[in-house]
């Protein structure tokens, strides 16, 4: 399908194929977003499709042989944020950590969106704005369903709630100097990783896999919203060839290492939405080699990943959310140095020889598109009667066209949008 950006594409997808070989994949404009393989059941995904006219393809493509499960992949629900109210920004299955008080928000694309309160189990009940409150007293999953209402629209979904551990592992893999990303972590498989300070990358803790099993597969995941961009250091001491450490992003391999590595960075962007990030040490069936561990440490974000996750507002990381009632959500408190919890003024037009200009500070390397829209009666935007003056690493300044001695009204509104 074509896409008119800047808007959210918002679907749902369930694939049954040959894992890792035959792939439900999604692109725009031939570049690849998201791609799940193997028996995956539904999941909602949301993805930003940046200004202007973009292909939008789901594609079912195979290797040369073998075929699994019902080979074949599933597309549901299609809507855009821009003609779907209540449209949902953020995904449908949430991870918390456990032990601190919970301070999630399931993020709508306009303010105004009514949920049906609902208990959760575990100290934790979702209330009429979408949150998750409460101190989960125990980990778990709490499967619910999302019923959201507004502008007398409404629609229900499946949502789960999962409780995760505090993880001492995850927790070591951040840098010595700072900061602490507070992200909850997932360990799964055979063998564990655990927190240890022989081998590091920082001089203080790190990550590291212990007592993985022939055949076996020690996974440490967590979750970060995107666009931004994700860096950390790693390292593995295995069987060349035979036992490895693996990168994955939702689920698909992006870098390993194997045999003697010695401490290596990787740094990768992330686009807009959510990312599981995983690190899995994994061996054949037999033979060990060297110390037979994977490592991680120093791991970082930059962009808004990183901006929102110190931002002081705990997991309310989705882009459309104000938490502090300012005006301004989140995604534009970062474009335009603004604060997530403290108020920030509006950039206020101005007249300029009789007509509106509007500028405002940028924040450096953001990764988001600046663009602004003008308006004649508050109904119909468009960009065909706005000039950009000035759009480089500082400064957004853009002026209407139509000057206040033509018109009766004019109006002029700036937006900031994921560029991926
Ligand atoms: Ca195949
Ligand atoms: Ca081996
Ligand atoms: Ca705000
Ligand atoms: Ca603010």
């Amino acid at each position: 399908m074509v896409v008119e950006g800047p808007d959210y594409l918002g679907f749902w997808w369930k694939v049954s194929s040959e894992a890792d070989y035959d792939f439900l994949r999604l692109t725009v404009d031939d570049e690849m977003r998201q791609e799940i393989s193997g028996i995956r059941d539904w999941d909602y995904q949301v993805v930003a499709i940046p200004p202007g006219r973009h292909a939008v393809r789901w594609t079912y493509s195979k290797d040369g042989d073998t075929q699994e499960g019902a080979d074949r992949g599933w597309v549901d629900f299609l809507q855009l944020a821009s003609r779907s109210t209540p449209f949902l920004m953020g995904p449908v299955h949430v991870r918390l950590n456990s032990g601190s008080p919970v301070e999630y928000q399931f993020p709508t694309s306009r303010p105004g969106a009514f949920f049906a309160p609902v208990q959760l189990g575990s100290g934790l009940s979702l209330n009429a704005a979408g949150e998750v409150v409460g101190t989960p007293l125990a980990d778990g999953e709490f499967g619910f369903t999302l019923n959201i209402q507004q502008d007398d629209e409404q629609f229900s979904i499946p949502a789960t709630v999962e409780v995760l551990p505090a993880s001492a592992a995850g927790e070591a893999a951040y840098p010595a100097a700072g900061p602490n990303w507070d992200l909850a972590w997932e360990t799964s498989g055979s063998g564990t990783w655990i927190s240890q300070s022989t081998e590091t990358s920082d001089g203080q803790a790190a990550a590291a896999t212990q007592g993985v099993p022939h055949d076996g597969r020690a996974s440490l995941s967590t979750w970060v919203f995107g666009p931004g961009e994700v860096a950390f250091s790693w390292q593995v001491s295995s069987e060349r060839d035979y036992d490895f450490l693996y990168y994955e992003v939702n689920g698909q391999e992006r870098a390993s290492l194997t045999g003697r590595s010695g401490w290596q960075q990787y740094t990768e962007e992330l686009p807009y939405g959510w990312h599981q990030l995983t690190w899995a040490y994994e061996k054949d069936g037999s033979e060990s080699g060297r110390d037979d561990t994977g490592y991680l440490d120093q791991i970082s974000f930059t962009g808004y990943t990183g901006w929102v996750l110190q931002a002081g507002i705990g997991q309310k990381t989705g882009v459309t959310l104000d938490p502090d009632g300012d005006g301004q959500n989140l995604l534009f408190e970062f474009a335009t140095g603004g604060s997530a919890t403290d108020w920030d003024t509006m950039p206020i037009p101005v007249l300029e020889d009789g007509q509106l200009t509007l500028e405002s500070i940028k924040r450096v390397d953001t990764g988001l598109h600046y663009d602004a829209e003008v308006s004649g009666n508050l109904v119909d935007w468009n960009r065909s009667e706005r000039s950009i003056l000035r759009d480089d690493e500082q400064v957004f300044r853009v002026r209407d066209q139509l000057g206040v001695g033509v018109a009766n009204e004019r109006y002029l509104r700036m937006t900031v949008h994921p560029q991926k």
